[in-house]
């Protein structure tokens, strides 16, 4: 047993309602930390020679051939950060802490695997007043075709700010990872990612509000979303995901769409 490992009441969450919530996990020292290090790479990012931004359903991405990543910005305001992903092959304090075994010990856990890595790293930033949703989804979907088996890859996520209901903290669906895939709506451009809202009960949603430096693990079905921040301070989260070592890693996938090598063009 690690030190950070799951308890049996966690455990027990978990496998009934599919996420595990720890409340401070990470000091306001370390979070702030943390926070500088991703506001870094997001002005490290935004600052390279402007490729195109891409609509794509909802989002609209723009591909970092040089940083082999994708930046997202907000549909309504072009010009603003929505997120980033992936980075660690291209930040070392960012690719430090997704060691940190207050993700790790846990991931060991609930991917049942002796060495979780990273498989990819985002940031959200919902900023003040612009940041947009995040549209109800399972994460699965998305790393089907780019990754090596995304019933196995699962999600840290740590907040960086305070959440609320009113700056779009995150909203989990109790138990959805229990039932079968829901159905995404066809978007044209984008794929079935997203799920449609009006074939599912979003009653069943419930607001993860928690402080800075709070922690929601949770797996590759788990339906969820986050709402926009209608609020004058920013509200950012970090994602981290896990695999078992050894596969290859999102930017590894992203590498090979992009006809680059990682670290080549860094
Ligand atoms: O609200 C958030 O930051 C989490 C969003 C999310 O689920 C995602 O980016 O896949």
């Amino acid at each position: 047993m690690s030190r950070y490992s799951l308890d049996s009441l966690e455990r027990t969450h978990l496998a009934d309602q599919g996420y595990v919530l720890r409340e401070a996990v990470f000091s306001a020292k370390e979070v702030a930390s943390i926070a500088k290090s991703c506001e870094a790479v997001l002005a490290r990012a935004a600052s390279g020679p402007p490729t195109r931004k891409i609509q794509m359903g909802k989002y609209l991405f723009e591909i970092n051939p040089d940083l082999v990543t994708v930046i997202k910005w907000e549909p309504e305001y072009p010009d603003q950060l929505q997120g980033l992903e992936p980075f660690a092959h291209f930040d070392s304090a960012l690719d430090a802490w997704g060691k940190d075994p207050r993700f790790v010990d846990p991931m060991r856990d609930i991917l049942d695997t002796p060495d979780p890595s990273l498989f990819t790293e985002k940031l959200n930033v919902k900023r003040a007043h612009v940041g947009g949703a995040i549209f109800l989804h399972q994460d699965r979907p998305y790393w089907v075709e780019n990754s090596e088996n995304a019933d196995e890859i699962a999600t840290a996520v740590l907040f960086l700010d305070d959440a609320t209901r009113i700056n779009g903290c995150l909203e989990v669906v109790p138990g959805s990872h229990l039932t079968a895939l829901a159905k995404g709506r066809e978007i044209e451009g984008f794929g079935s990612f997203e799920m449609d809202p009006d074939h599912f009960d979003t009653e069943q949603l419930v607001a993860l509000e928690v402080c800075a430096g709070s922690v929601v693990f949770f797996g590759p079905r788990l339906v969820h979303r986050s709402l926009p921040n209608t609020t004058e301070c920013d509200r950012r989260t970090l994602l981290y995901s896990y695999q078992p070592a050894g596969r290859a890693t999102s930017s590894e996938f992203l590498a090979r769409m992009l006809g680059a090598r990682v670290g080549e063009r860094l």
